[in-house]
């Protein structure tokens, strides 16, 4: 996903091109705006965390972008992709470094394994077919 702050400051293409260049394909993309209980189930996970009422807060303030991205070692090269949570850990050049406002406005969702990758597209696209 990229994440409201980053819409807000225009920054969706430039990211998109980032991950483009990175050598993802494209395989489903919408713009779409969550609301509370669709934020709540998507970061279950995170429902007992301290942050979670401002995460579901900001992650429902404005519209975002869901996309299913294909690649070999999609999930972790994804991550090197964006970089840290924090983006002030960030290493250079990568997507949250250069365009996440804070630790929780950090631009960009990215899955963290394949079983989950799988389960959050079948999330924002269910009933689509996911070829290849
Ligand atoms: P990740 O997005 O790098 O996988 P997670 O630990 O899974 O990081 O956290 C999910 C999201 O929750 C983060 O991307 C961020 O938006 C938010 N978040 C994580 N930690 C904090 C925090 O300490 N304060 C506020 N928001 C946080
Ligand atoms: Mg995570």
């Amino acid at each position: 996903m990229i994440k409201p702050d980053a819409l807000e400051a225009n920054n969706t293409g430039k990211i998109i091109d980032m991950i483009i260049e990175a050598g993802f394909s494209i395989k489903a993309m919408k713009l779409t705006h969550l609301n509370k209980t669709e934020a709540e189930t998507f970061y279950a996970v995170h429902s007992e965390r301290p942050f979670f009422g401002e995460l579901v807060d900001y992650m429902t303030s404005g519209p975002i972008v869901a996309a299913i991205l294909e690649k070999d070692n999609a999930v972790a090269d994804f991550r090197t992709l964006i970089g840290a949570t924090d983006p002030a850990e960030a290493a250079e050049g990568t997507i949250r470094k250069k365009y996440a406002e804070s630790k929780a406005k950090n631009a960009v969702h990215g899955s963290d394994s394949d079983e989950n990758a799988a389960i959050e597209c079948a999330y924002h696209f269910s009933g689509r077919e996911i070829v290849g």
